[in-house]
């Protein structure tokens, strides 16, 4: 849509142009395929997110309220479901979640990506064994201020899932990120 908007005002202006000048010079073709869409951000590889290709190895040292963003309900300062975590599938991923909000508990955990979030999970079933830290829900068990914790978990699954913090209301307000496992070894992390 905002690419045909642009076309059409480019057109609309190119137009003006041919008239104020008289330049001979036809108007783009209105007509003609829209550009491609952008391309999505490159895939980065910022210091806390560490891949062995060898050991086929994925280390994620996960922080949760980074920044005051979204009342510190975010991850490196991202959230609302934007920037995007990919992994390679079949390797073995170890997440350090490390809580800096200095108000609220978080956790970490893979599930399936959802247009919209409920405010409470009733039950929570990871992607993947062991991808989600303990006690995932709860405002006073979670990984609260100041506390680390480390999952393990191997990615047999390519697709695209989701990052998600469990606590009450954290999800529904913007609290995950994507998170892809790829199936053609893609590693790194677009940071918006
Ligand atoms: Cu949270």
């Amino acid at each position: 849509m905002n690419m045909r908007i642009k076309t059409l005002t480019f057109a609309l202006i190119a137009g003006i142009g041919l008239t104020a000048c008289g330049d001979p010079e036809p108007a783009p073709d209105v007509d003609a395929p829209a550009e491609e869409p952008a391309e999505p951000a490159a895939l980065e590889t910022p210091g806390w997110f560490m891949v062995d290709h060898d050991a086929e190895t994925v280390e994620i040292e996960l922080v949760a309220g980074t920044t005051s963003a979204n009342n510190y309900w975010n991850f490196h300062g991202i959230y609302g479901g934007a920037g995007e975590v990919v992994v390679p599938e079949g390797y073995e991923i170890t997440i350090t979640l490390t809580n800096e909000d200095p108000n609220m508990g978080h956790s970490a955990g893979v599930g399936e990506i959802q247009a919209t979030w409920p405010n409470n999970f009733s039950e929570v079933v990871p992607i993947f064994d062991g991808a989600v830290t303990s006690n995932p829900t709860s405002m006073t068990e979670s990984t609260m201020p100041g506390e680390s914790e480390t999952i393990t978990f191997t990615v047999d699954q390519a697709g695209e899932f989701a990052l998600i913090c469990y606590v009450t209301g954290h999800a529904a307000s913007g609290m995950w990120m994507p998170f892809t496992v790829s199936a053609e070894g893609d590693a790194g992390v677009r940071l918006n």
